[in-house]
């Protein structure tokens, strides 16, 4: 078994193994998602099949960013966005979904099942129901319900901008919850098969107390997550409304699309926030990983602390991504 190198995060340069299946994924629930997918992977199966595998993982783990053990939005509800692309351009994805355990899922049927892209909210529910996803119960985690109710202790209950702004982590959540935990996790993944086709996964409960309806960049294709099957796939994390605006993922592939190396295209997509943003660009975070098609990965976001897990035939490996702000 390929011990997890959490010393290597210090390393310069990420694996390559051409023509050999690898995935990367968000954070360090990566190591676990990563494991999920190499279920697949390791085994000849295909790049969609593994991403979707893969964060399934973290969906359905207790987590503060992830599934429905996740922090609810200020209105005390869970609701979860995600998104799958695969090799062929198709892609779907779910946005404001309650009480369904693996939106990843329910994304992959709306891509299969539907001539469509996106589903929202109750249609989205109702959609997972008639597939057959169970209705789990409305009720919060333990960790949810206590984190919540610790937020409403200090937080004036307004539904626009909160009492927080000062902590960083711009107007919609607090940089780290109470309980010590970096107020992220968002899980993305992309991957390549032994057949060097790439796939690509996204998935989120969002901002923590965040506005009831707030969707960041998690469900849109293109800004969480984009996939071209010629040049590379990348994905998305951190405060997504600046990553919308720039079309975070799409942008990383085209830079890829231009020569650059993933790292490289990481951080010029980054170089564009910064420049839109200017001083405000201190107060979030944004990363993103990306993989091209001979299997070279790389990572870059703004603020120091974010890492990516990478997997592979020869390694198993949590890497710190370099960053804008040092
Ligand atoms: C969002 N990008 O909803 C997600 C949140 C996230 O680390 O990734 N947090 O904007």
């Amino acid at each position: 078994m390929l011990l997890v190198d959490r010393a290597s995060a210090k390393e310069k340069k990420y694996p390559v193994i051409t023509g050999q299946p690898v995935v990367i994924s968000t954070w360090d629930t990566g190591i676990a998602a990563n494991k999920g997918a190499w279920e697949i992977l390791g085994k000849g199966g295909r790049a969609l099949d593994a991403v979707e595998a893969g964060v399934r993982v973290t969906e359905a783990s207790l987590n503060c960013c992830v599934g429905l053990g996740a922090n609810p939005d200020r209105d005390g509800f869970v609701t979860l966005d995600a998104c799958i692309m695969d090799e062929y351009a198709n892609c779907g994805s779910v946005a404001f979904l309650e009480r369904i355990k693996h939106p990843i899922s329910v994304a992959r049927r709306v891509m299969e099942k539907t001539p469509h892209v996106m589903l929202v909210g109750s249609g989205a529910q109702q959609f997972a129901i008639a597939e057959g996803f169970p209705l789990e119960s409305a009720e919060l985690s333990g960790d949810a319900k206590k984190a919540y109710e610790q937020w409403l202790k200090k937080s004036e209950y307004k539904p626009v901008i909160n009492i927080e702004n000062g902590k960083g982590h711009g107007p919609f959540a607090p940089v780290q919850l109470d309980n010590g935990d970096w107020n992220h996790d968002t899980i993305g993944m992309v991957a390549m098969d032994a057949r060097g086709n790439l796939g690509g996964s996204c998935t989120t409960s969002g901002m923590g107390f965040k506005m009831r309806g707030r969707l960041g960049d998690s469900p849109i294709i293109g800004a969480g997550l984009f996939v071209d099957n010629e040049v590379g796939a990348a994905t998305a994390t951190g405060q997504g409304e600046d990553v919308i605006r720039m079309s975070g993922s799409h942008t990383v592939v085209e830079l890829m699309r231009q020569g650059l190396h993933p790292e490289e295209a990481c951080k010029k997509a980054v170089e564009r926030i910064i420049k839109i943003k200017g001083e405000k660009a201190k107060e979030i975070q944004v990363g993103f990983i990306a993989l091209n098609k001979t299997g070279e990965v790389g990572a870059y976001c703004i603020q120091p602390g974010f890492n990516f897990a990478v997997k592979n035939n020869k390694e198993e490996k949590l890497y710190t991504a370099k960053s804008w702000f040092k």
